[in-house]
């Protein structure tokens, strides 16, 4: 893996910081949203950010935070991939009193004491959001709908698919007909959604899908396109993350519902830091980020808003 020394902006305190950051990869418009914030966000700061990219291997990400265990870092942040088998690691971090936090995904670990925070949104209920809408938009008419999910194993994909599960549970005109792992890339999310429309009667029998992550969507839409059908018309679109070219899509009329999520996991991450260095302040174990749906409507707005946060 790779190692770049982000920042080296001269602190005005003494005491500056090196942080280690275990990002996940760049698969997503997302992701690579998230680690350029960071990266301007430990500037602004004066810390010291070193990234290294697990190009979405867990064994990656371990070697990562190992490394910066070595090297005496004095935080270490992990975009974890999945959410097990995090302990080892972990544990070492604990021993050489290394605080570990946690960026956009959670891990399933019994003792919580492994890592001081999480920054992460309320991925069941980003996932609700546009199940929610779906029922609104379909007022009881049937729906055949197609899941594009995210990384098997990642506490993101297991929440989104959930909490639209619980969204549709009471409605039976609408049904998940298909479902299957597009790993958060616009190719893999163009690749099964091909599966998906010759699979269902060349698209045809499906009413929308449902993708776990923009980037997905928007390879989704170049699938349904390349079909001879319209995104946002004969196959509606539901996604998250709110990149500029699903709303780019909005405006097209080639996507219907999104929530976004801000890239900035690092700069509550780094103040939740900054405290506990100065004076011993824990952080909330979830340091929760906003959840918004948006529609057409708000595209140019939310378009316009992009600018500057990364993208
Ligand atoms: O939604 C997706 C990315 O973990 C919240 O991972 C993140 C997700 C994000 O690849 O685009």
């Amino acid at each position: 893996s790779t190692l770049i020394s982000a920042s080296l902006a001269a602190p005005a305190l003494a005491e500056s910081m090196t942080v280690g950051f275990s990002q996940v990869g760049s698969e997503s418009g997302w992701r690579a949203a998230e680690t350029s914030v960071a990266k301007s966000e430990a500037q602004k700061r004066g810390i010291t950010l070193k990234i290294a990219d697990g190009q979405q291997k867990q064994e990656n990400q371990i070697k990562a935070v190992r490394s910066f265990i070595a090297q005496g870092v004095d935080a270490i942040f992990i975009a974890p991939v999945v959410q097990t088998g995090w302990e080892p690691v972990l544990s070492e971090a604990k021993d050489a009193k290394i605080p570990v936090f946690l960026l956009d995904r959670a891990i399933v670990v019994k003792d919580k004491s492994l890592y001081q925070a999480v920054v992460t949104a309320d991925n069941v209920y980003e996932g609700k959001l546009i199940g929610d809408w779906l029922v609104k938009h379909q007022a009881g008419k049937p729906c055949n709908v197609v899941e594009l999910q995210g990384t098997v194993g990642a506490s993101v994909a297991i929440d989104r698919k959930k909490g639209f599960a619980e969204a549709i549970a009471n409605t039976p005109n609408i049904k998940v007909i298909r479902s299957q792992s597009g790993d958060f890339t616009r190719s893999k999310g163009k690749e099964v959604m091909e599966s998906f429309i010759k699979a269902e009667n060349n698209g045809k029998n499906i009413c929308m899908v449902y993708a776990h992550n923009d980037d997905m969507a928007i390879g989704a839409i170049q699938a349904i396109k390349e079909a001879g059908l319209k995104p946002g018309k004969d196959i509606l679109t539901g996604s998250i993350d709110g990149v500029p070219d699903i709303y780019k899509a909005m405006l097209a009329g080639e996507a219907n519902a999104n929530v976004e999520l801000t890239p900035n996991m690092a700069g509550p991450a780094f103040d939740a830091l900054e405290k506990l260095k100065k004076d011993g302040t824990m952080p909330p174990k979830i340091i929760k980020t906003e959840t918004k749906l948006f529609l057409p409507a708000d595209a140019q707005a939310q378009l316009d808003t992009k600018k500057g946060m990364g993208y």
